[in-house]
């Protein structure tokens, strides 16, 4: 193995070159060859400057996240980063790509900074649970002061070189970002010029006021939704206006120790780790996926401009059809619609906007437009038979080879691919509205579906900038499917006596971005009534049925877009008023039911709700629906609004303890046998001791 820290002297410039692919962690190797090169430099009375630099992409991503969670190994990064800013020699950092966490920590304790042009430079600790551990907490509120500090600490959003530049975080930002020349240029003039050494920590404690800091802190208090690191830093910067810079550093790493034993950063770890993980299926490693330029989009709605829009600011040529002129050109305001939404989120500027409406995309009324697609996306009403008219006109039109998907969230896919004579090419691809800003992608795959095509489609799906996640062919697929499930654990809780406000804000507390009954407002209450009219004929004499909220529906109350759902919405509004007129149809329904109401604890709404969630992703597992737990966490975070610090429900469960989860579940059972089965999987892993973990990676 070569070092991956090595040491040049180049006529007196001293070269510290980090090389530890892909990112340059700071893993105990790096920062053991880190601190003996700062010592070389340190004895190495022929070098006068040093410049330390990042091999390949960029300069340091941070420290090690692999090693979180295991024993320390010395040398700690605060001590290599002290001893790099004790140098008594100038140190210079030059950073191309990104500087991030610990290696943004590094540059703090060098005594110069340059960049290139394409250099970023962020704390993103809190996003793992964490802060800045290395003096980040400390050196950067004494350069730029507390308020920006602050901004970028708490947030974990990285800056420009640009910005830096301007918050005088480097001295110089460079067009050629060649860093290993630029910073022996740069060197030499320091060499020339006999500049001194200038250490950050030495700078004069920040000016931090209660007031600023108070106000910081309420509203963190208010954003935070029971993630506690961003307010944890604030303490740290804090003290940084407090205290000396040793006492400093010591307050820092007695808090960021207090955060690497909570949860909340394993599952903020758990969630890093897993959303790269889901594209990694070994069935499609090695496999050759096709080039996927001009896409087809058969639909207009809101979903297939959607899909359309979100191709087009990927760079990919679109078109959509619809089934006349008019309908086209509906469609086509609606993508201009989403474009110049995209222009004020700076995604895009007037200019490629017109290339886009000029050159990449048609709207059509002619099937016989997508005939040189690579892929084409079906995005029509979800009936089976309306879909298989599409995708028999489809097998004439599409060329040989093309990819035939279809944006269904729940219908057979099967039965769909069999109306075609090239039932490989058939794929799901779920995405989930609006779909030029939602992230998530269920790529689902089909009985016959060819595993060069799933590949094709994880290179697109990474090409409009999307997560997506494997899931298999069954009713609502991986997410609806568990909502579906969770979701009538709530309603059950209805009918037993909680208020859909109490459950709402039970799982608010618990972190999760809206209630159940908030979200059903949302989305639409006529969506839910559609799914019990579809299973109605598949309904089992013993399930309990939510007989209020079909009386929601025929009063018209549909949710946001009426103005009225589980909520009312004054004038407009997008925040909801409860309204007691909805508890009198639920205390309806449980008397018509013969039910006898009774309290729930805000506790068991959760331990029902998650319980739920959790013995329907195993079921989901044990079916090859998912393949991994992670597949299942992944989908919960990004679709529906799971909290982030948890690492999903799978990942909770784990943490919980699958024998206490199991427990819940059993004891639930005791009042009702026929909703509460556990998953054959769950109780399984109970009898073997053993985790969701362990299935991630077999
Ligand atoms: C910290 O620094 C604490 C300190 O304040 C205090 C310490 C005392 N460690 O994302 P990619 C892996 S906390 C280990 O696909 P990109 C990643 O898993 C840290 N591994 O590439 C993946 O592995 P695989 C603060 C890491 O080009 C591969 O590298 N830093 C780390 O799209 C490629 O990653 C952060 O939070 C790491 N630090 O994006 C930065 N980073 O190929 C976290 C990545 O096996 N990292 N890997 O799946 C990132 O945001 C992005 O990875 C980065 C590159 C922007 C750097």
């Amino acid at each position: 193995m070569s070092e991956p820290v090595t040491y040049i002297n180049d006529q007196g410039v001293a070269l510290i070159t980090i090389a530890n692919p892909p990112v340059n962690a700071l893993s105990q190797r790096v920062r053991a060859g880190l601190l003996a090169a700062v010592q070389q430099f340190g004895a190495d009375d022929s070098a006068q400057v040093a410049v330390i630099l990042g091999e390949g992409r960029l300069f340091i991503g941070g420290a090690d996240i692999s090693e979180f969670g295991k024993p320390p190994q010395a040398p700690s990064l605060p001590d290599v980063i002290n001893a790099i800013e004790s140098c008594d020699k100038p140190v210079v950092a030059a950073v191309h790509g990104a500087a991030l966490g610990g290696g943004f920590e590094v540059a703090l304790g060098a005594h110069y900074r340059i960049a290139g042009a394409d250099a970023r430079f962020g704390l993103p600790e809190v996003k793992l649970g964490l802060l800045p551990g290395a003096g980040g907490t400390q050196r950067l509120p004494r350069l730029v002061g507390v308020e920006q500090a602050l901004t970028m600490i708490t947030s974990g959003t990285p800056i420009s070189a640009a910005q830096a530049l301007e918050h005088a975080v480097v001295e110089q930002v460079f067009d050629d970002s060649n860093m290993r020349q630029q910073g022996l240029d740069f060197a030499r003039k320091l060499q020339q010029q006999g500049a001194p050494v200038r250490r950050t920590g030495e700078l004069p404690r920040p000016a931090g006021d209660a007031a600023l800091l108070q106000e910081w802190r309420t509203r963190l208090e208010r954003s935070a939704r029971g993630e506690v690191a961003a307010l944890v830093a604030l303490d740290a910067v804090s003290a940084a206006t407090r205290l000396d810079l040793v006492e400093g550093l010591a307050e820092e790493r007695r808090l960021f120790l207090s955060l690497m034993d909570t949860p909340q950063r394993a599952g903020l770890i758990h969630a890093f780790f897993a959303e790269r993980q889901v594209a990694k299926l070994p069935e499609l490693a090695g496999l050759e996926s096709m080039k996927i330029e001009h896409i087809g989009v058969v639909g207009g709605g809101t979903m297939g401009a959607g899909i359309a829009t979100s191709a087009l600011l990927s760079g990919l040529q679109v078109t959509l059809v619809e089934r006349d002129q008019e309908a086209a050109d509906k469609a086509r305001n609606t993508i201009t619609g989403y474009l110049a939404a995209a222009i004020k989120r700076g995604k895009l500027n007037e200019v490629q906007r017109e290339t886009i409406l000029n050159d990449r995309l048609a709207t059509v009324p002619d099937y016989n437009a997508l005939a040189d697609a690579d892929l084409i996306i079906e995005a029509v009403f979800e009936s089976m038979e309306v879909k298989q008219s599409v995708f028999k006109t489809l097998d004439s039109v599409a060329k040989p080879g093309a990819i035939l998907a279809t944006n269904t969230s729940y219908l057979d896919i099967n039965e769909i691919a069999s109306i075609t004579a090239r039932p490989e090419s058939v794929i799901g691809l779920h995405f989930f509205s609006p779909a030029h800003v939602m992230k998530l992608l269920e790529v689902v795959v089909a009985e016959r579906t060819a595993p060069e095509r799933v590949a094709s489609a994880f290179i697109l799906a990474k090409r409009l900038g999307k997560t997506a996640v494997r899931a298999g062919v069954c009713d609502g697929f991986i997410g609806n499917r568990l909502l579906s499930h969770y979701r009538t654990a709530a309603d059950h809780m209805l009918l037993d006596g909680a208020s859909p406000y109490q459950i709402d804000k039970a799982l608010k507390a618990y972190g999760f971005a809206m209630g159940p009954y908030a979200v059903a407002d949302l989305a639409g209450l006529d969506i839910g009534y559609a799914t019990r009219q579809r299973k109605a004929a598949d309904a089992h004499p013993r399930d309990r049925y939510p007989a209020w909220a079909d009386e929601l529906f025929h009063l018209g109350r549909l949710g946001q877009k009426t103005g009225k759902g589980y909520y009312l919405y004054p004038e407009g509004s997008r925040q909801g008023v409860e309204d007691p007129e909805v508890e009198a149809l639920v205390a309806k329904a449980r008397q018509q039911a013969g039910i006898n109401p009774r309290t729930f604890t805000d506790e068991e709404i959760v331990s029902r709700y998650m319980a739920a969630m959790i013995n329907e992703g195993a079921r989901v597992l044990e079916e090859g629906i998912a393949q991994r737990p992670l597949d299942i966490d992944v989908v919960l975070l990004y679709g529906y609004g799971f909290p982030r610090w948890r690492g999903g429900p799978m990942h909770t469960a784990d943490q919980r303890g699958l024998k206490a989860v199991l427990a819940d579940i059993q004891r639930f059972a005791e009042e009702d046998d026929h909703f509460w089965q556990a998953a054959p999987l769950l109780e399984k892993l109970v009898e073997q001791d053993s985790n969701f973990a362990s299935l991630n990676h077999p």
